[in-house]
């Protein structure tokens, strides 16, 4: 199914099998996110649809994403600027601790407001002529979509604060080192790993996934005392669930397990 030949859309959403891949669909603006494109990945991530059981996200024409549309960008007073980042903020949240674990495949530029949401999945695979960077000092700005959080917990505020205040460049094989990537790989190769990736989480118990993703950079935040009793809690609630009994059963009857 192809729902993006509808008129004015700004992303493409292709669903084949229970695998969704969700395009960013403005190549001639290398895939700035503008508020329309905001409210289409907040439209899907909030409803995604039934049968879906994860999610690729990717860019048209080479690029990932080229960070917030400059050009939409007017003059906010600042409760509004406020109002526009505490939105970025939400709509990530539901990519990072929605329902569907999201694979994206990060091509050239991964700017900005693109590594923000690159840093919302929970998968991320770069290719060669990726560039990683928060150029938000040269524009007079600062980051608003989640970065000092994600991206600052990906490589560490220190370094964070120095690829901020340089505007350097990181490249696919740096980024796989920082850890934002998870693989580096040949051009062209992004999208069938993710394929690939896609398939082998899909296949995982459902429940087993959702505590992944909602548990793990939660517990993170905790004092470790609370972070261990809600490990506790997760592992008994997943070792009594239906995904379970067919994870064991099939371990011992040396057949791959059928959870969906
Ligand atoms: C854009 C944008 C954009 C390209 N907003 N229009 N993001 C940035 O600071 C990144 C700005 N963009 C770039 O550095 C470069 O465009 C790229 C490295 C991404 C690509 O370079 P290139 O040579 O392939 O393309 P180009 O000729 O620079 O751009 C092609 C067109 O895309 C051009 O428009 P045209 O009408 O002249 O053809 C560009 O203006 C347009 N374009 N990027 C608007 N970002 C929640 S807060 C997040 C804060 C941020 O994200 S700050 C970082 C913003």
């Amino acid at each position: 199914m192809a729902d993006g030949s509808q008129q004015g859309k700004v992303t493409r959403i292709d669903i084949e099998g229970d695998i969704a891949t969700i395009t960013f669909d403005r190549p001639d603006k290398r895939n700035a996110m503008n508020d329309k494109l905001v409210a289409e990945l907040d439209a899907f991530f909030s409803a995604p649809p039934e049968g879906v059981n994860a999610a690729i996200l990717r860019g048209a024409g080479g690029h990932f994403c080229a960070g917030l549309d400059l050009a939409e960008h007017e003059h906010r007073e600042p409760i509004e600027g406020v109002f526009h980042s505490r939105n970025w903020h939400r709509v990530s949240d539901l990519i990072e601790f929605g329902r569907l674990p999201v694979i994206s495949v990060l091509t050239g530029a991964v700017i900005g407001g693109g590594l923000e949401i690159a840093a919302s999945t929970h998968v991320r695979i770069a290719e060669p002529d990726v560039r990683f960077q928060l150029p938000e000092g040269r524009r007079g700005i600062f980051v608003g979509g989640g970065a000092t959080v994600r991206v600052g917990r990906l490589i560490g505020a220190d370094r964070m604060r120095e690829m901020m205040l340089t505007g350097r460049n990181y490249g696919a094989d740096e980024g796989l080192a920082l850890g934002l990537a998870h693989y580096s790989v040949g051009k062209d190769e992004g999208l069938p790993l993710a394929r690939e990736l896609a398939r082998k989480i899909a296949d995982n118990a459902p429940f087993s996934n959702y505590l992944m993703m909602q548990a793990i950079s939660r517990i993170q935040d905790m004092p470790r005392s609370e972070g261990l009793f809600t490990e506790s809690l997760a592992a008994a609630m997943s070792q009594t669930s239906d995904g379970a009994k067919e994870g064991l059963r099939a371990f011992l009857e040396k057949r791959p397990p059928k959870f969906r």
